[in-house]
């Protein structure tokens, strides 16, 4: 007889564990005014909350107004039923992990990034791949058995591609930031489109990140991995050197590093 895992239903609380309150922002296109406030509060009721509660209000823009409602929710989650692609990195720490790529690889990893599309934002394929780094984290650039090759913003993804191809890379990160009418989205299924072409789809790591990205995202978008807000450098570095290794049959899913498609 198949075995139930035991259910494990929770709900959000602000005050007393299971109260189901939640706070939530948004902008309506009108005034700040009381008319405008009743606005948010009908609004809210009508997505089902109870106890609605506008918190705050103010002018955002001409004709623009933002709120912060408090309200409660009815609404539960079995979380023990939740499984979900993620990327779990058990660290190695800076010297530790370029001791491990002389020793395992036995030569440099070469990794190619860039903000690709018409994407002007570079503070974040940066934070990964410059020195300096991102939250006292060096980043790819410093680590002596990396070599990384930083291209930019607005990238076409061709030109990615046929940089990163010419120098054998084993890596290509790629960074979204605008998701304005999904335009992340559709750059990075460009951008696959194009590794496809180019017969690197499958071999070559690929890499994408940004504000709206997650690791289920990218996997279904057709990348190996996908890195969202807060992400370290030494996770990306770390998450390279195993997939490299596992994918080059050197290293089992699970050894030294979990993580990639579940
Ligand atoms: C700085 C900034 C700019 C600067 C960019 C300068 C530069 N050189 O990058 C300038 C002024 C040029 C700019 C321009 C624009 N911007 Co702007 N900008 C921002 C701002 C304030 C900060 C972004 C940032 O640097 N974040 C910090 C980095 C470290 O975070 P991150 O990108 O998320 O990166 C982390 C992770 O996501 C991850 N990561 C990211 N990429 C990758 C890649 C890989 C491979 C990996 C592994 C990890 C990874 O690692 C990083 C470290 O943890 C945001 C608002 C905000 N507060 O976020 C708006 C914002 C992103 N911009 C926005 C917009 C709309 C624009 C413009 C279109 C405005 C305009 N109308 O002209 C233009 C863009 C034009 C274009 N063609 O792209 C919007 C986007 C809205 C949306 N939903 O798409 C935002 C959210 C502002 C807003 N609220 O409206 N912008």
């Amino acid at each position: 007889m198949a075995v139930r895992e035991a259910r494990q239903i929770i709900r959000p609380y602000g005050d007393r564990r299971d109260d189901g309150v939640i706070q939530l922002s948004f902008t309506l296109p009108v005034p700040c005014t009381e008319r405008a406030k009743e606005a948010a509060l009908q609004l809210c009721q009508q997505m089902g909350l109870k106890d609605v509660k506008v918190h705050g209000m103010e002018k955002a823009a001409d004709s623009y107004t933002l709120f912060i409602v408090y309200a409660r929710t009815e609404a539960t989650v079995d979380y023990a039923a939740i499984k979900i692609p993620e990327v779990v990195v058990h660290k190695m720490g800076f010297d530790e992990l370029n001791a491990f790529i002389e020793k395992s690889v036995g030569r440099r990893v070469v990794v190619f990034g860039a903000c690709t599309g018409t994407d002007t934002h570079t503070v974040g394929i940066d934070a990964i791949l410059n020195m300096k780094g991102f939250a006292g984290d060096y980043g790819l650039e410093r680590y002596p058995w990396f070599e990384a090759f930083n291209l930019g913003s607005q990238v076409p993804n061709e030109d990615l591609i046929a940089r990163a191809m010419a120098k054998n890379a084993d890596a290509i990160l790629v960074s979204q930031v605008v998701t304005q009418r999904d335009v992340h989205k559709d750059n990075s299924r460009a951008f696959i489109d194009a590794a496809k072409k180019a017969g690197i789809h499958g071999k070559t790591l690929l890499l994408l990140g940004g504000p709206r990205v997650d690791h289920k995202l990218a996997c279904e978008l057709g990348f190996d991995a996908g890195f969202g807000p807060g992400t370290k450098p030494s996770g990306v570095a770390n998450f390279i050197v195993h997939a490299l290794l596992q994918r080059q049959g050197k290293e089992k899913l699970g050894q030294l590093f979990e993580g990639a498609h579940a």
